[in-house]
């Protein structure tokens, strides 16, 4: 369903067996050698997440991406799987956008987590002007999802993502502002055997193999 031009809000996209494979994966990654943690960002504020991004990092003090988390405890990002990025391709194709992702930010919300609203507009110029899309998957308990304009104070849509789900915003809708209020305890489907949300978020910071 296309939400607004640019952004879809894509129902019961993945299958629940692909939902308990990817919350497997995400469980093993989030508890892995380079493990999930939770960033302090700029103004001193801990965010309300755990995040582990692959591929490249995003560092919340300088919000710029890096190789290596030089915010937290200097270890590389884990590569990016390569399941993990055809998915995203495919969901930006059945869309119509195209999206080679090399990094994704992989975030656990347990029953307190929450997102203030935001911009996704750290990736290179090239590929925000480009328009190419930022595809997120949902995996667990629903999110009460915020979906805004492209300024702070435009009117808010509340919308829920449910596990399974996917949205995708990219060309005009690239750069519209986003967060997740809070999540719906006791929500996720019984077969993925988690409580809480998992919840990535796929985007190509280099746009030069468009
Ligand atoms: O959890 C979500 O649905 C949104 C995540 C998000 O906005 C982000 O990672 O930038």
């Amino acid at each position: 369903m296309e939400i607004a031009p640019g952004a879809f809000h894509l129902q019961h996209c993945l299958s629940l067996e692909r939902q308990r494979a990817m919350a497997d994966r995400c469980r093993e990654l989030v508890d892995g050698a380079v493990p999930a943690y939770v960033p302090v960002v700029r103004g001193g504020g801990m965010m309300h997440v755990r995040m582990l991004c692959l591929g490249r990092h995003w560092n919340g003090k300088t919000y710029r991406y890096e190789p290596t988390r030089s915010d937290f405890d200097d270890l590389p990002a884990p590569p990016l799987p390569e399941e993990f990025r055809r998915l995203a391709g495919g969901i930006a194709s059945s869309v119509g956008m195209s999206l080679d992702a090399d990094l994704c930010i992989l975030n656990y919300y347990d029953a307190d987590g929450r997102m203030g609203l935001h911009q996704d507009k750290d990736e290179s110029a090239a590929s925000i002007a480009a328009g190419l899309p930022v595809v997120s998957v949902s995996l667990g308990d629903t999110a009460r999802f915020l979906f805004g304009g492209l300024k702070r104070r435009e009117p808010v849509e509340a919308l829920p993502l449910e596990s399974g789900d996917a949205f995708v915003f990219g060309g005009p809708a690239r750069l519209r502002y986003h967060g997740v209020s809070r999540i719906l305890p006791g929500t996720a489907p019984l077969e993925l055997g988690m409580s809480g949300r998992f919840n990535l978020t796929f985007r190509q910071y280099d746009s030069s193999t468009q």
